[in-house]
């Protein structure tokens, strides 16, 4: 498969004269000022990172390498069924910039499967964790207990020049991403199925091989898989698993340990754990109300509660974007094309024809719109797949494709390790012109 590294190198390549011209000639143009709040609040809007794999707009929504996600839905090859993209495509899209063929996906599918093998010593890992423990603590243990074959880290330890670090961080990011179905498969059945594990087939496609792995394979699950590995897979640099994969990376750590970074921050509430949040908020609701089949005027009572409660609404919001989030309305719609009359989708719903208004008129919640975690697990549930606690970890497999892939580009580029200036209260103070108060 190495026609696949060939293609990335000739198409990263074309960028290297351009990225040295900007870093040698043009490093002094001004891209635009920073303000106070800016900075603190998290550092939004300001230009600081270098990412190739997609781009947010927050009017528009999330494009990979120029494609919106309903183009993708009608461009990437697909199984011969039909059905939905195949994530390998949109990972090809990613590394090389362009639409692949059927055979360009295939082969990064068979690629994968010939990698896909995971050492004992992973599942040796999970299973001395607590089976009670966390998902996410499980599976970013097991990424990081596999960091033993970076072949990376063993490069930089023979010291390999710095020139081929990308050919042997892009060795890594193609096994770990193969074997990450199988360790997520592996914590789902030794969580929720007695530990009764079922073996890869390495004839399926990298997200049908999940599906059948984890016990739910129907085509069906197999095609929602598709679609939500592809659209979880990226969304710009600055979220909290991409950059910290990134800044992890930066200091030329192996992509385990980047990646099993970016796993504990998706882990977090705010951001990826929020697709279990809105299922643990939905069933407080409905538990406190009496009725799965809650009326709006209902749903509006218990938002409000919530706000006064000084919690979040969780599946709505966002750093970025200010309009329903496309990854939430091709959910929305597949579930018209394929599911009718289910509660918890129609309790979906609902919610987002109540919730707009209400946090609009709190002031101070600049997007009011549900994100993608608003409506990725009721799909799931509604097929089966009903332990939310599991639901970050489909997210994180998703995720792999456009962090790790990003990884390659950091060292193909070789970005230098990143270490923003950080500044004390007393020095905003005074660029503020005031005085402390305390
Ligand atoms: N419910 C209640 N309050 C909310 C809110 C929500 N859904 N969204 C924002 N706010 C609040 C913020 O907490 C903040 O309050 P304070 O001023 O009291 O601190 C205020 O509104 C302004 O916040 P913001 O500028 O609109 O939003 P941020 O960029 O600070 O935060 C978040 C963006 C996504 C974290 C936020 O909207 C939120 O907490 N949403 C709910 C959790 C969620 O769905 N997270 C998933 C996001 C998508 C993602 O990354 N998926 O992985």
């Amino acid at each position: 498969m190495e026609y696949i590294k060939n293609r990335f190198y000739e198409s990263a390549m074309k960028n290297m004269t351009d990225l040295q011209k900007l870093r040698k000639d043009h490093g002094d143009v001004v891209l635009g000022q920073v303000n106070i709040d800016q900075v603190l609040s998290g550092m939004k809007g300001i230009p600081a990172l270098l990412t190739e794999t997609s781009k947010l707009d927050a009017n528009e929504g999330i494009r990979f390498r120029g494609y919106s996600l309903p183009e993708l839905q009608q461009k990437l090859p697909k199984m011969d069924d039909g059905g939905e993209p195949l994530p390998e495509g949109l990972f090809y899209l990613m590394m090389i910039g362009e639409i692949p063929t059927k055979e360009d996906v295939i082969n990064i599918s068979k690629d994968w499967a010939t990698r896909a093998h995971v050492p004992q010593h992973a599942f040796d890992v999970i299973d001395a964790i607590p089976k009670n423990s966390r998902p996410m603590t499980q599976f970013s243990t097991a990424i990081l207990s596999m960091a033993y074959d970076s072949v990376f880290m063993k490069a930089y330890r023979a010291g390999v020049n710095k020139k081929f670090y990308w050919d042997f961080m892009y060795e890594d990011v193609m096994t770990l991403i193969a074997r990450l179905p199988r360790i997520a498969a592996y914590i789902y059945r030794r969580i929720y199925h007695n530990g009764n594990h079922i073996e890869p087939n390495p004839t399926l496609d990298w997200a049908g091989n999940l599906a059948h792995m984890m016990g739910h394979d129907s085509n069906e699950v197999r095609n929602l898989l598709r679609l939500y590995m592809v659209i979880h897979a990226d969304h710009e640099g600055g979220n909290v698993s991409a950059h910290t994969t990134h800044l992890v990376g930066s200091a030329l750590s192996n992509a385990y340990y980047a990646f099993a970074a970016g796993m504990v921050g998706l882990a977090g509430p705010l951001h990826g754990y929020a697709n279990q949040e809105v299922m643990d908020w939905i069933s407080e609701m409905t538990l406190q109300l009496g009725t799965d089949e809650p009326s709006d005027a209902q749903i509006g009572k218990y938002i409000e509660q919530t706000l006064i409660q000084g919690r979040v609404v969780p599946g709505y919001g966002h750093a970025v974007l200010r309009i329903t989030d496309p990854r939430f309305t091709v959910q929305q719609q597949f579930a018209e094309k394929y599911i009718v009359n289910d509660k918890l989708i129609n309790t979906v719903n609902a919610i987002y024809r109540v919730a707009p208004p209400i946090l609009e008129a709190t002031g101070k919640i600049k997007n009011p719109w549900p994100n993608v975690d608003a409506f990725s697990g009721s799909l799931l549930n509604h097929y089966g797949i009903t332990e939310s606690s599991f639901y970050t970890v489909l997210f994180g497999v998703s995720r792999s494709l456009g962090v790790l892939a990003s990884l390659v580009f950091d060292r193909m580029y070789g970005l230098p390790i990143e270490r923003p200036n950080s500044q004390t209260m007393e020095w905003f103070l005074n660029k503020a012109g005031i005085q402390s108060e305390g």
